[in-house]
């Protein structure tokens, strides 16, 4: 969690340094992020949302390869060509970062019917946010994957925001859980800020879609604490609103509850910070040191 923190902050102030482009971070996010690729299989599959980096590095994407990404660089997991909003990496099972939203739910039930009729017992997990569930595809792929019976793990990310536009504007209920009834399958709303509560919840759903083969739908309820994209001042952001969400931040409330069991010391916890910046600094110096892709590159891999 620490690291996706800091890869986030780190890469936008990067953006803010003119060294980079900018990204949509999942700064807030963190403990949906770990907690569900945590209780993922390594060969389950993933398809996500242009908040991916939390997926990413979760699942153990090299933070300088997806800085190198982001930067563009043939270094980089898509060598360059996607970006932050469409990183792909086959190696780690994540197929899709969909920028276009909604885009990785109507992929998903295709990724899981290659799985149905190969005969594999991979389960997919689709990340999508609050916004995504307020389109006609989320019906759609909802609709066909509990029709079909594959396997997915539906996981939306509810923040509370849809670009600048707040949930209550788009929707009239608070959980978008409750709608898995509608499609005859499982739902369930779980405190997305809590890493643990996330990892069991995610463990129990995971276990269900591997052997029953049906979806089911996952929300996590959390908080996007930084704007948007970068940059962004929030000043459309209620700040009463941001400052009880900045009190509930994920890894501030773990780092406060192993404290005070006694399963980590203050110095544990410097260490962690260090650790995780001394990676970080390796990792932003190789993808901004790496070469740009070759001229000859620019027609590989795009339809013509
Ligand atoms: C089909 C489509 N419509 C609109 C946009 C512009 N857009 C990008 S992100 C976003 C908000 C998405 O909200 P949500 O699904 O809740 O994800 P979040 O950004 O909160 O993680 C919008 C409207 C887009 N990229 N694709
Ligand atoms: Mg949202």
């Amino acid at each position: 969690m620490q690291l996706i923190r800091s890869f986030e902050e780190r890469s936008a102030a990067s953006f803010a340094e003119g060294r980079s482009p900018g990204t949509c971070t999942c700064v807030g996010q963190e403990a949906s992020a770990v907690g569900v690729v945590a209780a993922l299989r390594e060969d389950d599959l993933i398809l996500t949302n242009h908040r991916s980096a939390g997926h990413l590095l979760a699942r153990g994407a090299d933070p300088g390869r997806l800085m190198a990404e982001v930067m563009g660089r043939a270094t980089g997991y898509c060598g360059g060509k996607s970006g932050t909003l469409h990183v792909s990496a086959k190696e780690l099972g994540v197929i899709l970062t969909s920028t276009i939203v909604g885009g990785e739910l109507s992929l998903a039930p295709g990724v899981a019917l290659s799985v149905s009729m190969k005969g594999g017992d991979e389960i997919v997990t689709c990340f999508f946010g609050d916004g995504a569930a307020c389109e006609g595809i989320f019906h759609e792929a909802l609709n066909l994957a509990a029709v079909w019976k594959l396997p997915v793990l539906f996981v939306c990310e509810n923040n509370e925001w849809q670009a600048f536009v707040h949930r209550r504007e788009t929707m009239l209920t608070d959980d978008i859980a409750s709608r898995a009834s509608a499609y005859g399958i499982e739902g369930r709303t779980v405190d997305g800020n809590d890493v643990e509560a996330v990892l069991a919840a995610a463990t129990e759903a995971a276990a269900k879609v591997r052997a029953t083969r049906m979806p089911f739908l996952l929300e996590t309820k959390t908080y996007r604490l930084r704007g948007h994209f970068e940059p962004d001042d929030q000043g459309y952001v209620d700040k009463a609103e941001l400052a009880s969400w900045k009190a509930r931040d994920p890894i501030a409330a773990l780092r406060a509850s192993l404290l005070e069991s006694g399963a980590l010391t203050a110095g544990g916890a410097a260490a962690i910070e260090r650790r995780v910046a001394e990676r970080l600094d390796a990792a932003f110096t190789f993808a901004a040191d790496s070469p740009w892709p070759s001229l000859d590159e620019l027609t590989t891999h795009v339809y013509a």
